[in-house]
């Protein structure tokens, strides 16, 4: 046997064994992780000293400042619920039910021993009684009982904040999953005493499910679908509530060489994340909020109601994507932000250039603008051509580009051209067909054979089909033809085409 087992002098029963090992086991500790301090106990501080302190709420991707305090004080908190409708991806809206106007709701920063005065409000407009359980609150329901408030009401409460950590707050109304799917969680950072190490940026991100009634990026305003989050079958995975709410424009920002602390929580209702940064590191991770620091972590597991801080210095330039690594979720339900750097090259700590597209597709540029127009055109029934050809432009860049390539000229042997692509003079019903149902088999473009392998396209809606179509149509010196969003419809019913019938 190992004669370094830990646990054999144990056998042995003797004292001085027994000193060793608790010996070896806090110097292995000390020695592996030099920047965990020890885990404080929950504690009672004292009353609260000074004058009252009226919390700094912020809306996320921001955090509050550090409280920079060295008492613990009487904080108050004053949250308000409000109902409303907003973008959960281009052109699609959502009726939320939000903590302060947001998803997540309103960061809310204390210290350890602060005796937190609650506030809670709900909009005189909203349809709901609502409450509040935080997780950082020590008694019964975390606060729910006492703070449940009906529409134009005020509640209010107080609680110690015991424990310092990072805590999820959500609403815990009936159907609770309900409240929870709409929205309503957020996070509240109780400081340790002596404060957190200072960090150059604090970010606030927290991931959610989210379950509607239409398709992954159908149009319009999608109502909640109780099957689908009962079944555990979300629509929509996202950071902060919306899809590209922290890319192109709002991505998150830093420079080279900074320290970079993300407060990560996962809202759920359901699902468990895998939280990474692609190209990153993690170099310290509080994992589920505790008071244990993990180092050099590539992806870390969040459990719905919970959260964790996580750690990196950036050290090279260049867009940073912060995904749910349960991937479909990132690349097909919206879970997926991006964190900018700017700074110099650091060729000896990687030598490449940066290639935004193999990862971010449509999502690199701020350009969904065109699609989000052309939605609204096609609702009012003004969509022109044009409009098509400039939101297809940027589906196909998302979409088709990456076998097709960018200019249509496709790649030899391997993905036929659509540029001049003599195979687009057939029928549109089948070139529609071949983007909804794939295609294999042998092909003849422009003399050439292929026979490969197109998948389906299931993930695009019939305005997405047709917008793409026409662009191709309208691009590299083909036909000019149009497509609408009808003809798509009509062709989705019918069966697939076999490449072999030829045209
Ligand atoms: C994963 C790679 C891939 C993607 C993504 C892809 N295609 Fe294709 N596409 C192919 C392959 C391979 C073929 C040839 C299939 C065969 O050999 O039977 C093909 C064939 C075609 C054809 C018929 C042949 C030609 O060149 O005219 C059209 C039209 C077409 N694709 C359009 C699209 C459009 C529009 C999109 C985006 C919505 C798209 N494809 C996305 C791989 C892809
Ligand atoms: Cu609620």
């Amino acid at each position: 046997m190992n004669a370094l087992h830990p646990l054999r002098p144990l056998r042995i029963g003797a004292a001085a064994a027994f000193v060793t090992l608790v010996c070896f086991l806090s110097s292995a500790i000390a020695a592996q992780a030099p920047q965990v301090k020890p885990p404080r106990a929950p504690g009672d501080f004292g009353p609260p000293q000074g004058k009252p302190i009226r919390a700094v709420l912020t809306s996320p991707p921001n955090v509050p400042p550090p409280t920079n305090r060295k008492y613990p004080a009487k904080v108050i908190v004053e949250l308000e619920v409000i109902e409303k409708d907003m973008q959960i991806s281009e052109g699609v809206s959502y009726t939320f039910w939000t903590f302060g106007g947001t998803v997540p709701g309103s960061f809310i920063r204390v210290r350890q021993g602060d005796t937190v005065e609650f506030h809670l409000k709900n909009h005189p407009t909203s349809k709901m009684p609502h409450n509040i359980d935080l997780h950082g609150v020590t008694g019964p329901g975390g606060g729910a009982a006492s703070s449940f408030t009906a529409p134009g009401h005020e509640s209010q409460f107080s609680f110690k904040a015991l424990n310092e950590g990072i805590y999820v707050y959500h609403c815990a109304t009936a159907p609770v999953g309900m409240h929870v799917a709409n929205g309503m969680y957020g996070l509240i950072l109780v400081e340790p005493p002596g404060g957190l190490p200072k960090v150059d940026h604090e970010f606030y991100v927290m991931q959610g499910d989210f379950y509607t009634t239409g398709k992954y990026r159908e149009k319009g305003l999608q109502p909640f679908d109780m099957e689908k989050a009962i079944d555990e079958r979300p629509t929509y995975v996202l950071f902060n509530g919306a899809e590209g709410s922290m890319t192109g424009d709002k991505a998150l920002q830093a420079k080279t060489n900074q320290k970079v602390r993300m407060y990560v929580g996962n809202g759920g209702p359901n699902l468990v994340s895998s939280f990474h940064v692609i190209g990153e590191i993690f170099d310290n991770v509080r994992y589920e909020g505790g008071s244990n620091i993990q180092h050099n972590v590539q992806t870390t597991l969040i459990p719905a109601g919970g959260a964790a801080v996580v750690e990196f210095r950036t050290e090279v330039p260049g867009s940073y994507v912060l995904v749910d690594h349960s991937i479909f979720r990132a690349f097909n339900k919206g879970a997926l932000a991006i964190l900018k750097v700017d700074g110099p090259e650091n060729k000896a700590i990687y030598s490449g250039k940066e290639l935004d597209s193999v990862y971010l597709g449509d999502r690199a540029e701020p350009s969904l603008a065109a699609v989000t127009k052309a939605a609204a055109a096609a609702a009012g029934g003004t969509l022109t051509q044009q409009d098509q050809i400039n939101a297809g432009k940027v589906l196909f860049t998302g979409t088709c580009s990456v076998c097709h390539q960018a200019n249509g000229q496709g790649l030899a042997g391997v993905f036929p051209p659509l540029a001049k692509s003599d195979y687009l003079t057939s029928d549109t019903k089948r070139i529609i067909s071949t983007v909804l149902h794939g295609l294999s088999g042998k092909v003849v473009v422009n003399g050439k054979e292929y026979n490969s392998v197109m998948p389906p396209m299931t993930q695009l809606n019939d305005d997405e089909v047709a917008n793409i179509l026409t662009y191709v149509y309208g691009s590299w010196g083909n036909s000019g033809a149009r497509i609408s969003a009808d003809e798509v419809k009509k062709v989705r019913t019918q069966p697939a085409p076999s490449a072999a019938s030829g045209h």
